[in-house]
């Protein structure tokens, strides 16, 4: 039945719940309005984003599995890492490439999946358990934006942040997690970093406008979250998805764009939202990257770079960086 998992948590579902109706609170009752894209990934949310990763507009996930599918032994055998954290572990599926490579060296002792939700983690731990007999699975539910100084220490560890997560950090907030990232680190361990590339944007635009409507239902979802969450009245009708590229800051911006003027009521913060039509609700940034800059970033915060792998067609990048 593989080892007994371990599981460490520093974030309880009351909490989770006070954070959104405080981000609400800042995010919906004055303007410009906007929330962190954390709220999107509930059940149907994370079922939609599974979803949208098998589209055909959608590469980001296609070629990160490409770049793994291609270099994961010389990630193993370049990181010489005892320890394997996933930030965001998500459905694991990525990981097991990493895992399997690890594996096959002998190499592995702990994996340690990082994850906000506490039901979906003691699940997947228990299966990589039962997978991977002889691996210690410490499962750690956290908020990587909060939590990060309580990563397991000792081994020689590699901290893998894959999906192209990385994105939804504006830079000041990210510039933040990399250096809380590399200040809990140690000499010799590493980061695995997937960052999702500049390209040409009618492919951008594309990926985040499918003509399916995916994205779109993935968006608006969010709604239902605050209608159940924070006993609200939102109507999902009355909003309109609209992911453009944002030449400037090198994002794709998900927006819900509200259709008409309309109040909402919030009733668990005894409050309402004011909505003008055609005002924008922000729900996520996704930077795009150049190579140049994500090794600049990582320098920024002591790890230097030591690989980098794209997929064949150049649209998506992993890299290998050490403190
Ligand atoms: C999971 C944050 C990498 O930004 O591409 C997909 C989320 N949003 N479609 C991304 C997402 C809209 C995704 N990340």
């Amino acid at each position: 039945r593989g080892q007994p998992v371990t599981v460490e948590v520093h974030t309880r579902p009351e909490e989770v719940r006070a954070a959104l109706r405080e981000e609400a609170l800042a995010g919906l009752c004055g303007s410009p309005k906007e929330l962190s894209p954390k709220w999107l990934y509930d059940e149907r949310g994370s079922q939609l984003f599974d979803d949208i990763t098998r589209l055909p507009e959608y590469y980001p996930t296609r070629c990160e599995r490409e770049i793994l599918e291609a270099h994961a032994a010389d990630i193993a055998r370049l990181s010489g890492a005892d320890t394997l954290i996933e930030l965001g572990s998500g459905t694991s599926e990525k990981t097991r490439l990493l895992l399997e490579a690890f594996g096959t060296r002998g190499q592995l002792q702990r994996f340690v999946p990082f994850d906000v939700s506490e039901t979906f983690l003691r699940r997947s731990a228990r299966e990589l358990a039962r997978e991977y007999p002889g691996l210690h699975v410490h499962a750690v539910v956290g908020d990587f934006e909060r939590h990060l100084r309580h990563l397991p220490r000792g081994g020689r560890r590699l901290v893998a942040f894959l999906g192209g997560t990385i994105g939804n950090f504006k830079p000041a907030p990210r510039a933040r997690f990399f250096q809380e990232l590399a200040a809990g680190l140690e000499p010799g361990d590493g980061l695995l970093l997937g960052t999702d590339l500049i390209k040409s944007r009618t492919r951008l635009f594309a990926a985040y406008n499918d003509r399916a409507g995916v994205t779109a239902a993935f968006n608006r979802n969010v709604l239902s979250v605050l209608n159940r969450e924070l006993d609200a009245d939102f109507d999902l009708k009355a909003f309109e998805h609209q992911a453009p590229f944002n030449e400037k800051h090198g994002w794709i911006e998900m927006r819900l764009i509200s259709l008409r003027t309309q109040v909402v009521r919030l009733g668990a913060l005894k409050r309402f939202a004011q909505f003008e039509e055609g005002e924008v609700l922000r729900t996520e940034v996704s930077c795009k990257f150049r190579s140049a800059q994500v090794e600049a970033e990582l320098a920024a915060a002591g790890l230097s770079l030591a690989a980098w792998w794209t997929d064949a067609g150049g649209d998506f990048a992993l890299s290998l960086a050490f403190k």
